[in-house]
């Protein structure tokens, strides 16, 4: 049995399995630039985040109507369930949708369809955290949190994804501010491809209170030292760094690195239909290539909970 844990780095988009995906296109009459499930298997090989992100919005074509969406999720849950997932904070990108004729609503409401039953069906409790697409504009970012007021009550968060460089998270540090006073949590991919001054820029100018990725802290030894003091978790996901070329190989991951300089790191999965796995299957990868032992897993395990948006009554249950 895998070992109960909180998954707070996973992009719902990103657990479309190529089957799910093949299925979804005949539900809605759409033909993909792909002859079948391995042809579009075999194409998931890249060279860095852009040649992901490029599938990764292609394939997000068959996403149309709320059950897609509902299905999707469910699809989702079902696999966590089975990965030892008990809580899970998931993201979504909004303007991937609106941006193709897809309404907030459908997003929304599909999605929160499944994650109302997740917690009776799957036992996982969930929140949703919408992510602002930082290669577009601040304006139609803002526009996408203003759309989203009547939903809030299903969102904890606001997140910052897509193409890092050259978008730094200053350009988003109005929106950030107007997420704050609608009373949501921030947090912010950073230092994934992007440099560690993305990084205090999305603690000193966001207020992220957890940084999505972050491993390139380590390049900043001022930044790993504000990190361990102000004990703000990374949200580190070892299989996506290494299919995205972020780090050569899992033996070569800073995982342990992070660990030894008292960081409140957590394990996660960010899109495992195309990395290569689910959760539990990053911590299987730690222990065989990093040679983690049960202790340090299980130090990863209780950082999830304890780096989590958990309301303080479902915190104490499972921790
Ligand atoms: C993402 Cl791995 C990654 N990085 C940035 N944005 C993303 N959106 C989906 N996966
Ligand atoms: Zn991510």
């Amino acid at each position: 049995m895998a070992i109960p844990k909180a998954e707070l780095h996973i992009h719902i988009e990103g657990t479309l399995e190529p089957e799910l995906a093949f299925h979804l296109a005949d539900r809605n009459g759409i033909t993909l630039p792909h002859t079948d499930v391995h042809a579009l298997r075999d194409a998931y090989s890249f060279t860095d985040l852009q040649s992901f992100l490029n599938l990764y919005y292609e394939l997000m074509d068959v996403l149309r109507t709320e059950a897609d969406f509902h299905d999707l999720a469910e699809a989702y849950l079902t696999r966590a369930a089975a990965q030892g997932v008990r809580h899970a904070e998931i993201f979504f990108d909004p303007q991937a949708h609106t941006g193709r004729g897809v309404s907030l609503d459908t997003v929304i409401n599909g999605l929160a369809s499944a994650l109302d039953t997740s917690l009776e069906r799957h036992n996982i409790s969930t929140s949703l955290i919408l992510c602002f697409l930082r290669d577009r504009p601040a304006t139609e970012a803002m526009d996408t949190l203003m759309a989203a007021r009547p939903h809030l009550e299903r969102i904890s968060a606001v997140g910052l994804d897509s193409a890092e460089v050259g978008n730094p998270p200053e350009k988003f540090t109005e929106v950030f501010a107007a997420a704050a006073e609608l009373g949501l949590r921030r947090v912010a991919h950073a230092g994934e491809e992007g440099p560690a001054s993305y990084i205090w820029q999305a603690l000193n100018l966001l207020g992220a209170e957890r940084i999505d990725h972050g491993i390139r802290c380590l390049e900043d030894p001022e930044l790993v030292s504000h990190l361990a003091a102000t004990q703000v978790p990374l949200t580190v996901c070892p299989f996506s760094n290494v299919r995205l070329r972020a780090v050569a190989t899992l033996a070569d991951h800073p995982l342990p690195a992070l660990m030894e300089a008292g960081l409140l790191v957590t394990v996660n999965s960010d899109d495992p239909s195309y990395f290569g796995g689910y959760v539990h299957d990053n911590y299987r990868g730690l222990q065989e290539h990093l040679g983690l032992d049960t202790e340090q897993l299980r130090t990863l395990a209780r950082n999830s909970f304890t780096a989590s948006f958990l309301p303080p009554e479902r915190r104490r249950a499972l921790l």
